[in-house]
């Protein structure tokens, strides 16, 4: 191919350096003679964020600061691709750390840094890399920070390979094919002109880039080179498995029916270790085995192996947009840190609802069908899921086949051992109530 650009003509204010970056681009893609099909051009936001329309190979276009993570799983995802990051001084700042990251992983992307020093777009405010002294829209009496020396900090951090050029550069193109070939993470932190602000604002000139460079003791050329691991091909070499390959479903596919006719709650109110959220989950998985949606949210304290575990499931028959419960249609209460959690619930109960509680609530009052369950025989720690499965078997919602096949299908099988006899349990202890 001789050109890697299509018919359209840049957007840029005249004379700006993001032009002459661009047709060195070009011209290092017309050296490579990569395959458009498979070059990935990503970029950023600002006037830079404009770039990758005017050329023919694929692109993406995401949020301000995030192309470099866009690039990461790219790159990740298919590790065949060329990817290419086009993003300016204020995305350097509003993402650096995505830039450190990548530079950590060594992933194989390329980043061209469209260093103006400024945010072109939204009207020349200071960026982290803005020099000492220079007068922006947002540093009026002169910038007082200490600019960012991106090739520093990539190169400290794991980079393999860093330059840093300018738009003028004569073989910029060169550095820009060397940078896209070097397999791991390669970054040129390329100096320009914007022409509409900071060039204006502060007398600068091609002189003045080179005195700038001068003043904060910078080089230029390539700074950093050196051998290391490409991430994408470590992460298939260490996990054996292919980026991108499609993963086989093991879906939960409708085998029983249920009985339910309505949208329904249920709250399970225990504490840590008593096994709830595994058995509010299992009490999921089994709604779907029949065909019926699910939705699972947990309360438990961050200290996760003290304080109360509670748990809410709601099942419908249609899809479920909104988990929120006010007033659920069973309540269990294992114990007293979970009852604290729920108390508000109680007071809303109605005689539709059901309260299964363990002996020593059985005197919560309650205007629900309250039913105290000893479900001491299936053990402490399976007690949630004995309740859930008498619970099933009293409502009638679900069979309690599908618990015991969501059991049979997720856990290994000395747990699922002790489930399946809690659920024996729960449906024992249901006859009785
Ligand atoms: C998270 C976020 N903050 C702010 C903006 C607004 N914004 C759009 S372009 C821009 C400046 C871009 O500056 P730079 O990345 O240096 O690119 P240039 O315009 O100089 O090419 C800003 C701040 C945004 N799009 N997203
Ligand atoms: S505002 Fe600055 S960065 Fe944007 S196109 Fe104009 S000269 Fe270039
Ligand atoms: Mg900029």
């Amino acid at each position: 191919m001789d050109t890697y650009r299509n018919s359209s003509p840049y957007p840029f204010c005249p004379g700006c350096g993001h032009s002459l970056i661009l047709d060195h681009l070009n011209a290092a893609l017309v050296k490579l003679q990569l395959d458009p099909h498979k070059t990935v051009f990503v970029s950023d936001i600002g006037c830079v964020g404009l770039a990758d329309q005017y050329f023919v190979t694929n692109t993406f276009h995401g949020l301000h600061g995030r192309s470099v993570a866009y690039a990461t799983g790219i790159k990740l995802a298919n590790p065949e691709l060329k990817v290419i990051v086009a993003m300016g001084d204020g995305g350097c700042g509003i993402g650096g750390t995505h830039l450190i990251n990548a530079a950590r992983r060594n992933i194989g992307v390329t980043v061209l840094v469209f260093n103006n020093f400024n945010f072109g777009m939204t009207g020349g405010e200071h960026s982290v890399t803005t020099p000492p002294g220079g007068i922006t829209a947002t540093t009026r009496g002169g910038n007082l920070e200490r600019p960012l020396d991106v090739c520093a900090t990539v190169a400290v951090n794991g980079a393999g390979y860093v330059c840093r050029g300018m738009a003028f550069d004569k073989d910029l193109s060169d550095r820009i094919a060397e940078a896209i070939q070097y397999e791991g993470f390669s970054l040129l932190d390329i100096w320009e002109l914007c022409t509409a602000y900071y060039a204006p604002n502060n007398k600068f000139s091609r002189k003045a880039l080179t005195d700038t460079l001068s003043a904060l003791h910078l080089t230029t050329g390539v700074i950093h080179h050196e051998a290391r691991p490409e991430y994408s091909a470590e992460y298939r070499r260490a996990y054996g498995v292919e980026p991108g390959t499609k993963r086989v479903e093991q879906g939960l596919e409708t085998r029983f029916s249920s009985g339910l006719d309505r949208k329904v709650s249920i709250v399970v109110a225990g504490s840590a270790g008593g096994k709830v959220r595994s058995a509010a989950r299992l009490l999921g998985q089994a709604a779907t085995l029949c065909g019926v949606w699910a939705a699972h949210r947990d309360n438990y304290p961050v200290t996760v192996s003290t304080g109360h575990s509670v748990s809410e499931v709601v099942l419908s028959q249609q899809e479920v947009y909104y988990a929120g419960i006010s007033r659920p249609d069973v309540l269990i209460v294992l114990s007293e840190s979970g009852y604290k959690q729920v108390t508000h619930y109680l007071p809303r109960l109605t005689s539709d609802d059901w309260l299964f509680v363990v002996p020593e609530f059985a005197g919560i009052e309650s205007a629900a069908r309250k039913t105290v369950i000893d479900a001491a025989r299936a053990g402490r720690r399976n007690a949630a899921l004995a309740i859930i499965a008498a619970a099933m078997q009293i409502t009638g919602w679900l069979p309690k086949e599908a618990l015991a096949e969501a059991i049979r299908l997720g856990q290994r099988a000395e747990l699922a051992e002790e489930n399946l006899q809690a659920i024996a349990v729960g449906a024992e202890l249901a006859k009785n109530c």
